[in-house]
């Protein structure tokens, strides 16, 4: 058969969305490669997406259906006329007897290609069925972008250059967004300067100029003793007031207390925040671009207003080369109303979700069904989120591997890879468009969510609804608009396209989608002060690293999972000691790391680390929501370490 190259885009939730050219030898994929003329790829991809072809082809995929009566039993392999015969009726009976909102459809970002929320749809007919609310993710900070300017959307990231200065605040680009991070350095290498802003001390420090380790947590005092110094010194923008409301009640709120005790409840030096407001009033243009990390926490949605507060009130916004970017709305470009339908009788909160599904009751949730998403390694509490599926009546777990969601699973179906994958792509990380293809033919009896809802529907009495073949779909969702725009399929699969409606800069004359057409500033904020605790003195920082996708990991991590703190917080573990590290929940067993570039009250921890390898973060995490949007507190959860 010889060897082929064939082009497809990356569907994995990371704001990338890369243009991936894959070498294709005798039928199996051999390389990865970036796309060189996908504007943003550039010819690269992340370590990560690069060695994905090893899990393609791994032992431990799962290729055929798999079933069993009760948890305590085994899978068995069964085909996909029993599985899904066995679903149809199992399904059936609980609609019957209970309605649709005995049946949970829980749904999370596996994979973004827009035909994997075709399951949304089949749940809502056939039910409609409870499904969940909030976004774990990015939910506060969507909420408070949405408060501030009525809408969460970016500036293209061709405005970079236009920046003076750039702030990565909360931002670890060298992990999760490595190709911003080459524009980032580009932009420097012209001129701009660039602040680092992360309690965290991570890789992404090469590109900066400054960095700033406020206390996790503490970057709304951060911002508002900058906002505090921005009103004394003049720094803001003299017409500030014609394009906020709320401006006189933010200046009240900022200068209510002195710069110092904003500083002091941040943990940062008067002159950092004096540096921060400088750059923001003095050298502008600024963008910011804000990470998702932040805004998981307690008071992550007012955080994220007073970042944007900061940008409104020194006129960077609505301007070449400014911004607080945020959020690119990857689907705005497609005629989603395809895959709507009617609307749930009830949502449950993915932030508490164990808690959620275990106290619903009239009706209680009898079975439940997952798509794309790994939630008991994933969601805050595992240890409730498993408890919680283990004790339903009846669940569907689809994914291509036995992760532990799937092992509390009566079912799991096999489904197709990202390298197998035939759908369409937004990014929310930049304006381009794209397809993904199909590079190789699914492996063993691997089925898209697609195909998985159509074996459903013709059981079910909804086939002629999701009749068509994939890019029978694709061509929906391209729909009218964007046809009329002069995008089409065929271009969307032969390369990425800019997106036609995404705006090259967002908010420009200052003029907003809210009800006056103006932005709306805080004026209130919650209490800053940090409320220590002596018995777990460090705050379980899990975040992104180099080599795994949320709980996808691309080389398998052994033994226990590695913890990185400074060493004068180690409690007396020494490097590469065994320790327990312990919240209130759980423990877990680590192997330490010493870091002396670390804050003295973080640790360090892979995200997405299994139950099953003992490796899993979330077992240690309350579930809280964040204050608006109903986002997930990961990051404020108090440990310690213990030696063992
Ligand atoms: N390699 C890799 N890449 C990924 C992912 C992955 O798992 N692995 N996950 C993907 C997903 S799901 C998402 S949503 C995106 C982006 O996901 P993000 O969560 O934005 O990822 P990061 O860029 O790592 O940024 C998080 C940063 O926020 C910092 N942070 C946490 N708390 C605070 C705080 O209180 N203040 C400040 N200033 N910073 C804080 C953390 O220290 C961390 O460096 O990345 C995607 N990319
Ligand atoms: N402690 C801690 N927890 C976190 C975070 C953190 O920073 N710290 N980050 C949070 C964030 S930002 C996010 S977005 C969530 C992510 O949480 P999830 O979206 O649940 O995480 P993933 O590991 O990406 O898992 C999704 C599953 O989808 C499967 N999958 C991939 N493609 C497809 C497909 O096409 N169809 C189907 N049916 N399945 C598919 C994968 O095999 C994988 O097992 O995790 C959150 N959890
Ligand atoms: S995971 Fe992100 S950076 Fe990596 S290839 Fe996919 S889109 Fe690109
Ligand atoms: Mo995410």
């Amino acid at each position: 058969m010889g060897i082929e190259v064939r082009r497809t885009t990356c569907n994995r939730d990371c704001p990338d969305t890369c243009g991936i050219l894959a070498t294709v030898q005798d039928g199996r994929v051999v390389a990865l490669a970036g796309d060189p003329d996908h504007p943003v790829t550039r010819g690269f991809l992340c370590p990560r997406t690069a060695r994905v072809f090893e899990r393609q082809y791994a032992e431990d995929r799962v290729r055929t259906p798999l079933v069993r009566e009760t948890l305590d039993s085994d899978f068995r392999r069964a085909t996909w006329d029993e599985a899904l015969d066995l679903i149809a009726r199992r399904l059936d009976t609980f609609r019957r007897e209970s309605g649709g909102a005995s049946i949970l459809h829980y749904r999370c970002g596996g994979s973004l290609g827009l035909l994997t929320e075709i399951p949304d749809l089949f749940f809502a007919r056939f039910g409609p069925v409870t499904t969940k609310r909030g976004d774990v993710c990015g939910g506060a900070g969507d909420a408070a972008q949405i408060a501030d300017f009525g809408v969460s959307d970016s500036s293209g990231l061709d405005e970079l250059g236009n920046a003076r200065t750039v702030i990565l605040w909360g931002k670890n680009c060298a992990t999760s967004s490595p190709h911003v991070l080459a524009l980032v350095r580009e932009a420097r290498a012209r001129g701009s300067s660039v602040v680092l802003i992360d309690p965290v001390m991570h890789r992404t420090e090469a590109v900066a100029d400054r960095v700033i380790q406020p206390r996790p947590g503490g970057d709304l005092a951060m911002a508002l003793a900058a906002a505090a110094v921005l009103f004394r010194e003049g720094w803001t923008d003299p017409d500030a007031a014609t394009w906020c409301d709320g401006f006189d009640g933010f200046r009240a709120l900022a200068t209510s207390r002195p710069v110092e005790d904003w500083c002091r409840d941040a943990d940062v030096t008067i002159d950092e925040a004096e540096e921060l407001a400088r750059r923001l009033g003095c050298e502008r243009p600024a963008t910011i671009l804000l990470g998702w990390g932040l805004a998981r926490r307690l008071n992550g949605a007012a955080t994220v207003r007073a970042i944007d507060a900061l940008a409104l009130v020194t006129g960077n916004i609505g301007v070449p080369g400014a911004g607080v970017s945020y959020y690119w709305r990857r689907r705005s470009a497609y005629d989603v109303s395809v895959l709507r339908g009617p609307r749930s009788p009830r949502t449950l909160g993915e932030p508490l979700l164990g808690r959620e599904i275990l106290a619903a009751c009239d009706p209680p949730i009898r079975a439940v069904w997952v798509t794309a998403g790994n939630p008991v390694a994933m969601l805050p509490d595992s240890d409730r989120v498993a408890e919680a599926l283990r004790t339903r009546e009846f669940v569907v777990v689809a994914d291509a591997f036995l992760t532990d969601t799937a092992r509390c699973a009566h079912v799991v179906l096999p489904t197709r890879t990202l390298l197998e994958a035939d759908d369409l792509l937004g990014a929310y990380g930049h304006s381009y468009l794209s397809a993904s293809v199909p590079v190789v033919p699914p492996e063993g009896e691997a089925r898209s969510d697609l195909e998985i809802m159509q074996g459903l529907a013709s059981r079910l009495g909804l086939a002629d609804e999701f009749a068509g073949s994939h890019r029978d779909w694709k061509r929906r969702l391209v729909g009218p608009r964007l046809e009329a725009a002069g995008v089409t399929l065929p271009d969307l699969e032969a390369g990425a396209v800019r997106n036609p409606f995404a705006p090259r800069v967002v908010f420009e004359g200052r003029r907003f989608p809210t009800p006056t057409g103006r932005a709306r500033l805080m004026t209130a904020a919650p209490d800053t002060t940090a409320i220590p605790d002596p018995d777990h003195p460090l705050l379980l920082m899990s975040v992104a690293t180099p080599l795994r996708q949320c709980s996808q990991w691309s080389v398998r991590p052994e033994g226990p999972a590695e913890v990185t703190v400074h060493p004068d917080a180690a409690a007396g573990i020494p490097d590469g000691g065994l320790a327990r590290l312990e919240s209130t929940l759980a423990s877990i067993d680590v192997r330490v790391r010493h870091d002396s570039r670390q804050r003295l009250d973080v640790v360090l921890i892979p995200k997405g680390g299994w139950v099953s390898d003992g490796q899993c973060a979330n077992r240690l995490v309350e579930a809280r929501a964040t204050d608006d949007g109903e986002g997930a507190a990961y990051y404020d959860q108090r440990v310690r370490l213990v030696r063992r």
